[in-house]
């Protein structure tokens, strides 16, 4: 048997094992003593391998180029030379006619990795000339990377995830580790064991919430008044280091402006926590000798992400939990490289090593490096991937290239996004699957997936680490970034490399702060955690210790915004607070973990709405059957899950689902500071189907219907066998 070592390209975890391959298959997974993981695995980790083996499961892999050359026609098989000079043809067409800013790319923060990042961003600004590339950062801790940025200077978590088990209190604010990363709960499950204390604040009972020391049930949508008035009592009870905040941070006075109204009393109605659980929660927090303060989509996926994020920064430097080891800020990030994404520069303003697109003389070095003549590469901030709707709207866009994400099924409000992806001029999608969003596409590009290519990964904690290619690629797949470089020099920007070591090495020899991390020293279970500037250790593990942050006079920025109201508060025709969270066995869009024989068999359509007892009870709905979910942008089919740990008032459905898909029912509304969609608010109703014979039959159809219709699209000439269709006796909801 073969083992091929990798790292999980799942969540951002970042846990290290071998790929076990017998006859030239993946057959299994074994766990590697990596530096997050040490030995663990969970069951992503253990099970979500065989995708790679295209079980067909859900949608067939992509092993082939296709193009459809008009609008309305069927997809096509074409070579490789045809469907790249399609892309080169209508790419330039489109540049020529309306610029180079009307071409949107996204990275792909999953499979491909940090190399084949580098590459499609090189692309983007020195062969298409624009800076309008994103990554899915965007709709997850885009808000935590710019306030921390616009407070501490650096967008990452200023401590390491080994470090979470060594913390002495830890204050979980809208992060669920058992679900998202099981990794870390285990981590901090080890901390209790230690003696560690546990604060919760989030509306549902988590099980990080059942072994907390203080649980507090906040309403949905009370962040920045939560957060304020746990300020409050921090500066009113004395709980605050001065002489740190002296020496270290700027603009106490005006921060306390705002604070010194939010006492906990004065915004109870809005949090639902009694003041005098909140001061117990701040004393502990600020009393214990190190805490460390970790925030997930419950703080970023809100109209008001980054100002909560300013407000986390500050409570953690004025009470010095931070800029010491085992004391900081943790924006534990999702996607297993999401961090790589934002580190490469996947981002409409930065370059790799967040070097600022607006600054000449990044510009300058840059373009020195990539052969370009100077005052070529374009300064100005580029469009975000949330822009998208609007900017095809208003005509600026007319072209997107989609790399390894699937809008249609995870940006909000679908029905919107289908209209925005097909009144592209061109939509190029390059992925391992056929998803919803490649279906759609004009010319689709098959890339090779995680365990047939080698990279390097970024993990949460900013640990770089490499994985390597277990099985030869499959069918006429190519790597990621070998299809980047030769469309690139198709259109006139040559661009050759022979490994991803060589697309490492130029990326480092640009980035001051990745410099140190070389391939040699990440191979195996080695690691290297940025800031790394030379090659003499394995980098960083607490980021600004003795109070150095990355600002530029290095003192921390505090920052205070007064609390608004989500955007779409519950009313008479839409009483409940529909909040949209994650699904333990699946992921994201699910086209991997859909594919997984073990993973598939843990949960599936239509996915769940988590209701409180009272709340069924008064629509007379029972645990298990299907239900209506509605909003103002459409109605979906959900399986009604009854339980108490979710509070009255507020449902939850995961985002995983093609037919209880809950992104039919969010709204296009972003934190405008960071253009993150407000996923976690907008106001819906459910409601008791009565013939609960037809709701299943119409789910299962529906769903079959989808998986067919997806299959076709990836193999044309196959003809797959269709399947008796339910009786539809009403309108089932509208799919898209
Ligand atoms: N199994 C699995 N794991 C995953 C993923 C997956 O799809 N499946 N996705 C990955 C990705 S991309 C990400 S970004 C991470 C996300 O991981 P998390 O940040 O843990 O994500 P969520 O569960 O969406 O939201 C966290 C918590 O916020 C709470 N919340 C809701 N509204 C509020 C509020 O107003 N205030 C506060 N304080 N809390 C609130 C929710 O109840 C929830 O428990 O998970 C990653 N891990
Ligand atoms: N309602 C609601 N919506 C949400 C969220 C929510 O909480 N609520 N969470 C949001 C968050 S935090 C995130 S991060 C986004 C995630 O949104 P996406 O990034 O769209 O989701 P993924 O499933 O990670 O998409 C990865 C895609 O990459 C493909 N892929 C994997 N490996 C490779 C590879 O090696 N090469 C290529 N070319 N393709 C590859 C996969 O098949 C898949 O289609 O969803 C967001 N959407
Ligand atoms: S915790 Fe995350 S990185 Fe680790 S095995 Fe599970 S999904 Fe993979
Ligand atoms: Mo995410």
């Amino acid at each position: 048997m073969e083992k091929h070592y990798v790292v999980c390209p799942y969540c951002g975890a970042g846990c290290k094992f071998n790929l076990l391959v017998e006859n030239g298959q993946v057959v299994g997974t074994e766990p590697l003593d990596g530096v997050t993981n040490q030995g663990e695995l969970c069951l992503k980790g253990k099970y979500g391998f065989d995708f790679i083996n295209d079980t067909k499961i859900l949608t067939p892999r992509l092993y082939h180029p296709m193009i459809r050359r008009h609008k309305g026609d069927e997809l096509k098989r074409v070579t490789w030379d045809e469907a790249l000079d399609f892309a080169t043809e209508r790419l330039t067409q489109i540049k020529e006619k309306y610029g180079p800013d009307s071409i949107m790319l996204t990275g792909s923060s999953r499979g491909p990795g940090n190399e084949a990042n580098y590459v499609m961003q090189k692309f983007t600004r020195a062969c298409v000339g624009t800076n309008n590339i994103d990554n899915c950062a965007r709709t997850c801790h885009g808000p935590s990377v710019i306030g921390l940025m616009d407070t501490l200077g650096s967008g990452a978590m200023s401590v390491s995830i080994p470090q979470m088990e060594e913390a002495d209190c830890i204050f979980l604010f809208g992060y669920n580790p058992s679900v998202s990363h099981p990794i870390v709960a285990s981590r901090i499950v080890k901390a209790k064991e230690r003696g560690a204390k546990i604060i919760v604040a989030d509306p549902r009972i988590t099980e990080s919430a059942r072994i907390a020391d203080i649980y507090m049930q906040i309403k949905n949508g009370c962040n920045v008044a939560f957060l304020n008035a746990f300020a409050n009592i921090l500066v009113n009870e004395n709980l605050i280091d001065k002489e740190f905040i002296d020496a270290h941070t700027t603009g106490f006075d005006e921060w306390w402006n705002v604070i010194k109204k939010y006492t906990p009393e004065s915004v109870e109605d809005v949090t639902g926590i009694d003041p005098e659980t909140m001061r117990q929660a701040a004393r502990m927090y600020a009393k214990a000798d190190t805490s460390i303060v970790g925030w997930g989509m419950g703080v970023t996926q809100q109209v008001q992400g980054v100002k909560a994020v300013h407000t986390i920064a500050a409570i953690a430097c004025i009470t010095h939990q931070i800029a010491r080891d085992h004391a900081g800020v943790a924006p534990v990030r999702g996607q297993n490289n999401v961090q790589g994404s934002c580190d490469m520069g996947m981002w409409p303003s930065l370059f790799p090593g967040y070097q600022k697109v607006a600054d000449p003389k990044v510009r300058q070095k840059f373009e020195k490096a990539w052969s370009l003549s100077e005052g070529t590469l374009p300064g100005e901030e580029g469009f975000k991937l949330t822009d998208l709707p609007g900017g095809v709207k208003s005509g600026k866009i007319h072209a997107f290239y989609n790399f390894g994400e699937d809008p249609l099924q995870t940006e909000p409000d679908s029905a919107d996004m289908r209209e925005t992806l097909e009144n592209l001029d061109l939509l190029i999608s390059q992925d391992i699957f056929m998803t919803q969003t490649t279906a759609l596409a004009d010319i689709v590009l098959p890339g090779t997936s995680w365990g047939e290519h080698d990279g390097v990964f970024s993990a949460s904690d900013r640990t770089f680490q490499r994985f390597t290619a277990a099985v030869p690629p499959k069918g006429e797949c190519r790597h990621d970034w070998e299809i980047f470089s030769d469309l690139s020099t198709r259109m006139g920007y040559p661009m050759h490399y022979d490994n991803t070591k060589e697309i490492w090495d130029e990326m480092r020899s640009l980035c001051p702060n990745f410099y140190g991390a070389t391939y040699e020293k990440m191979d195996g279970v080695g690691y290297a955690q940025w800031p790394i500037p030379t090659d003499d250790s394995n980098g960083t593990a607490t980021m600004y210790l003795g109070g150095k942050f990355n600002t530029p006079d290095h003192k921390a920025i505090l920052m205070a915004h007064e609390f608004v109201k989500p955007t779409e508060m519950p009313d008479t025709s839409y009483p409940l607070v529909l909040c949209t969270v994650r699904e333990v066995g699946h992921y994201s869009c699910r086209s991997m973990t859909g594919n997984c024989s073990v993973l598939s068999m843990l949960a599936d359509e239509p996915g769940l709405v988590t209701i409180n007892p009272l709340d069924a009870e008064a629509r007379g709905i029972k645990d298990g059957e299907i239900v209506y979910v509605s909003s103002r942008r459409g109605k979906v089919f959900s399986r009604a899950s009854i339980n108490d740990r979710v509070n009255k008032g507020s449902v939850y459905m995961t985002y995983q689902w093609w037919i209880g898909k809950c992104n039919m029912l969010t709204m296009h509304q972003v934190d405008p500071l960071s253009g993150t969609p407000e996923d976690k608010h907008s106001a819906c109703q459910v409601t008791a189907i009565d013939d609960q014979i037809w709701a299943e039959k119409s789910v299962q159809s529906l769903y079959h219907d989808m998986k067919q219709a997806l299959a076709q699209d990836a193999a044309p000439q196959d003809k797959v066998p269709a399947l008796e269709s339910a009786a539809v006796k009403e309108p089932v909801p509208a799919m898209v």
